[in-house]
């Protein structure tokens, strides 16, 4: 009799243990600041909307800090959570690679957990938990492939560039270098940066119309599509055809994209997935619940042509 009393206890304490543990895997009822770069392009807003939602949907508690673009005010605000005490991790969106040592540091020596997500740092990897993050390198080799095959090799671009600094404009740059080094008919004639901002995009190849002989521009690569887009609209008012006068590949498949794709104003873009609030979440949970982490979580993407094609695999 006195053996199913214990028994009895220990299945009460259990079922009162267990959805604790359950509510922790989750992640309910924790406090993670998410420092947010901006919301400079589509794809940073549809971002930031996806980590929110995921964040509503597991119960947790998100501080959110949008930085405008300015490395500055992520600081300031991690910083700030630091001092009050009041997040159990943070969630990093670095604007640029550079200047995040001291407050990864203070991070750490405050027992708070970082977690990189999309660009990147050049912190020792030992001051955060692990980078939820796409592959940039791979992004801008996928843009260059489809370049070449478009053009059988021969073709003077012209490169967008992203916010100078950032992982994701240095490795795209990087990456589309690799693969249109291997063809002497492929030359690189103008980069200027747009800062990943569609306005920006436009004046700047509103500019490189007016320098450049127009005729002599085979094709744009934009690090991201509103840049992309922006070009479009210069393009359109030079009284050129986007995508058949000068070709146009970018990276982030944004909804406005498939809209140019559709129009026939765009020829390809290279997916960058929004949806990293999950993995970074649960990376954090893991790392609370003294679980190894890996170094990096990567989030897939391909490159796409169409719409359709992209619906079939969404
Ligand atoms: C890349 C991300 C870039 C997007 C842009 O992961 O950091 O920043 O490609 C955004 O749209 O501005």
């Amino acid at each position: 009799m006195r053996n199913i009393k214990w028994i009895v206890l220990v299945v009460v304490i259990l079922s009162m243990i267990a959805p604790m543990a359950m509510a922790q895997d989750s992640g309910e009822g924790l406090t993670i600041g998410f420092s947010q770069i901006g919301s400079e392009s589509a794809w940073r807003t549809a971002f930031t909307n996806a980590v929110k939602a995921e964040a509503e949907a597991r119960g947790i508690n998100l501080l959110f800090s949008d930085a405008q673009q300015e490395q500055e005010n992520q600081i300031a605000a991690m910083q700030a959570w630091i001092a009050q005490g009041d997040v159990d991790a943070i969630v990093l969106a670095p604007v640029v690679v550079s200047g995040w040592d001291v407050v990864l540091e203070e991070a750490r020596d405050a027992g708070i957990p970082v977690v990189i997500v999309d660009r990147n740092v050049d912190s020792d990897p030992s001051l955060y938990v692990t980078r939820v993050s796409s592959d940039f390198v791979h992004e801008g080799r996928l843009a260059a492939a489809w370049l070449v095959q478009a053009t059988s090799g021969n073709c003077n671009i012209v490169e967008l560039y992203g916010t100078v600094g950032s992982a994701a404009a240095e490795d795209r740059a990087t990456g589309f270098r690799e693969v249109i080094g291997m063809f002497s008919g492929m030359e690189i004639i103008a980069s200027e940066t747009g800062n990943f901002v569609r306005t920006e995009g436009k004046q700047v190849m509103e500019s490189i119309l007016s320098s450049e002989d127009p005729a002599n521009i085979c094709a744009v690569f934009a690090h991201n599509d509103d840049m992309a887009i922006g070009a479009v609209e210069a393009i359109k008012e030079a009284g050129l055809v986007p995508a058949e006068d000068i070709l146009i590949v970018s990276v982030d498949a944004i909804p406005d994209i498939f809209d140019s794709l559709d129009a026939g104003e765009v020829n390809a873009t290279v997916e960058l997935s929004p949806f990293m609030g999950g993995p970074a979440f649960d990376a954090a949970i893991a790392y609370l619940n003294g679980e190894d982490v890996p170094k990096w979580i990567p989030v897939g993407g391909g490159l796409y042509t169409n719409r359709a094609d992209y619906d079939a695999t969404h």
